[in-house]
């Protein structure tokens, strides 16, 4: 059963299942639950409800297919943020990939190379995690299974120095898209982060005109952990949008919208699998069309 279907499965059915008006109190109840057990988040659950109240009152809205469809219009609006896009509107564009250990960085980057690849563009891998041997070693058998391109150095090496080689490359390769992996660090380990900011500033310094994407990846089993993560990556390295990885593992998809509420980026892509066309754009209406 795909990810949808669970989730479908377990929190919609019952909730949705008898008729509905506006003086339902134990309809609400339910709903907010249902919302908060998603892992919507217990603030962005409570307004939901609340707004979905209003508008079920104000213009007199009742009934199952009439509810659910205004819910979805307010659930969709909470993840409408910013453009979800991703901005390589320069040659080249430089993405910078971060988040902590194990959440699906580097698999993103392989990912994100295939699918830009295959539109036409030149892509560019820069192995930015020196801290393990194995870590470029990775990166490039994505670079294999992706057909692009990689700059990597010794373990050890300083990434920025492995970035300001990346880009250099790039310049003179001609390449549309750098996409840069780091090392996973802990939120919590000052030293680690302050090294994210310099990757963003050894970038800018570079190429003072490109498009800078900062991408930070959440795993979405990690559920409200991952919201403590967001924000703290959040203050260092200014993310400019997310990617969402394992959500074919949980039925917690609510996760998203608590996570684009608390930062008030966009979530960019998700990863639904290992394999190389396992990510998808983020669609908002598509998500709580699946939702609910
Ligand atoms: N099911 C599933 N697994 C994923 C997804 N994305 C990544 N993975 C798996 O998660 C594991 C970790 O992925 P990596 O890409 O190595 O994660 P990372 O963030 O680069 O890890 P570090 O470099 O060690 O910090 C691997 O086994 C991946 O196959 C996804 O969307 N779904
Ligand atoms: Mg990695």
């Amino acid at each position: 059963m795909g990810f949808w279907d669970k989730l479908k499965k377990i929190y919609m059915g019952d909730v949705f299942g008898a008729a509905i008006s506006d003086a339902d109190e134990a309809f609400f109840d339910d709903l907010e639950e249902m919302l908060i057990l998603a892992d919507v988040g217990l603030g962005t659950a409570t307004e939901a409800v609340k707004e979905l109240r209003t508008r079920m009152i104000e213009e007199k809205i009742s009934g199952q297919e009439p509810v659910k469809k205004c819910l979805r219009e307010i659930l969709a609006g909470k993840l409408r943020i910013g453009d979800p896009a991703l901005n390589l509107s320069t040659q080249p564009s430089v993405v910078l990939m971060v988040g902590v250990n194990g959440v699906g960085k580097t698999t993103s980057i392989g990912k994100l190379a295939n699918s830009l690849r295959l539109q036409g563009k030149r892509v560019l891998l820069c192995a930015g995690d020196t801290f393990r041997a194995a870590a470029a070693d990775q990166l490039e058998v994505w670079s294999n299974r992706a057909r692009c391109e990689i700059v990597r150095q010794k373990e050890g090496a300083d990434p920025g120095a492995v970035l300001f080689d990346a880009l250099q490359a790039a310049k003179a390769r001609g390449v549309d898209v750098v996409l840069c992996d780091t090392a996973g660090r802990l939120h919590n380990k000052a030293n680690l982060m302050a090294e994210l900011a310099k990757l963003r500033k050894i970038a800018s310094r570079e190429l003072p005109e490109a498009a800078l994407e900062v991408l930070l990846v959440l795993d979405a089993t990690t559920g409200q952990n991952g919201l403590i993560q967001a924000k703290q990556f959040q203050e260092i390295s200014g993310c400019t949008g997310i990617i969402l990885t394992k959500l074919d593992g949980t039925a917690k998809g609510g996760i998203v919208i608590a996570i684009a509420q608390e930062l008030q980026v966009p979530v960019k892509f998700v990863g639904l699998g290992e394999g190389i066309n396992d990510m998808q754009p983020f669609d908002p209406e598509a998500y709580v069309e699946a939702l609910i």
